[in-house]
């Protein structure tokens, strides 16, 4: 007896072979122009989808949840944020959300590392320097210069997979390792890394030297660095994001920059995404990029794989293995 094939709706464009095999599999629904939908374009997929794929760039809020049809069963997120998506009214009404944890633990920790390595070494400044028709005088004793990260105190705010992973790319550079979570890690790890807990963030915030932020987005996590919390911190401090945009007040975050009360920042994320404020743009003190901390050929595949794996086991009558619950948020 052949299986009935659920319709599987994906908003987004996504790897080649994910398609293919998602095809291969289920009644697949692609979006080969990659257009993000509009929210009226994503309530008609919730009206049909058995099973709907969204990602970072659809906002799968009550008023999207609540016009879905009965035939709605799972929401698969392409991501590991759940943040675009209200999970609490979707599994009130008996929908189920998974989403794509582990698998761009790296890439993302790669990219935490690239922008504290820019911010403080002035990558990006030197790179224009030379740019397309070099504009290089030649070498100089005190031209462009950075700041060592060797033996400076960097805070991971959240430590979790990814934080875990920056910790111990950056205690190879000689980072000394700080961090605040909701509680402590294993003392297991904390030896590995050498790392040392603070409940408090504010106090952390004061004591360190580049802060990088590796916690989820929730209601708990909007704005931890408020404006209160931005002015702890050292005035040559560096902050470095690639969580998500709202953990940060980002106008605050722009007026130190602009007072020259930071020592800089690096920002792969953004609080109204894609917008970017205007001032950040304008400060000489700030490296930014579009949103590409889980950007690798490998790291996509592999979060299709895995949601393809967490519908697969849906349809095949079983618990998908990454679902939300309600106590990870
Ligand atoms: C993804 C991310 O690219 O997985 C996440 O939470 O932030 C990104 O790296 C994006 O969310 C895809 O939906």
């Amino acid at each position: 007896m052949t299986k009935r094939k659920p319709l599987v709706i994906v908003t987004r464009k996504l790897p080649d072979v994910v398609e293919t095999r998602m095809r291969e599999l289920f009644n697949t629904r692609l979006n080969s122009d990659d257009a993000p939908l509009t929210q009226a374009g994503l309530i008609s997929a919730v009206k049909e989808a058995e099973v709907l794929v969204p990602t970072v760039t659809d906002r799968i809020d009550k008023a999207v949840i609540m016009q879905s049809g009965d035939q709605l069963k799972l929401i698969a997120n392409f991501g590991t944020g759940v943040d675009n998506i209200d999970v609490d009214t979707a599994l009130a009404r008996g929908i189920t959300v998974t989403n794509t944890p582990g698998v761009l633990t790296e890439d993302t920790a790669d990219m935490t590392m690239a922008l504290i390595l820019a911010v403080a070494r002035r990558i990006i400044e030197g790179s224009e320097v030379i740019g397309a028709d070099n504009s290089w005088q030649g070498w100089s004793p005190t031209w462009m210069l950075g700041h060592r990260i060797f033996g400076k105190r960097l805070g991971i705010i959240g430590m979790g997979r990814i934080g875990q992973a920056v910790a111990r790319r950056a205690k190879a550079f000689g980072l000394q390792i700080h961090y605040h979570n909701r509680k402590p890690v294993h003392s297991s790890i904390e030896e590995q890394l050498e790392a040392t807990y603070w409940e408090s963030l504010d106090q952390m915030l004061a004591r360190v030297d580049i802060v990088s932020v590796n916690c989820p987005h929730t209601p708990g996590t909007y704005h931890l660095l408020s404006a209160r919390r931005l002015k702890l911190m050292k005035p040559d401090a560096i902050i470095v994001n690639t969580a998500r945009g709202e953990i940060i007040d980002e106008n605050a975050l722009a007026r130190m920059l602009e007072a020259d009360e930071l020592g800089g920042v690096g920002l792969d994320v953004f609080e109204h995404e894609p917008a970017v404020n205007p001032r950040l743009l304008k400060s000489k003190k700030s490296v930014l990029m579009p949103h590409m901390g889980s950007a690798t050929i490998e790291g996509r595949i592999d979060m299709g794989e895995k949601v393809i794996i967490n519908i697969k086991t849906w349809v095949d009558g079983h618990k998908p293995p990454d679902r939300v619950l309600p106590a990870m948020l």
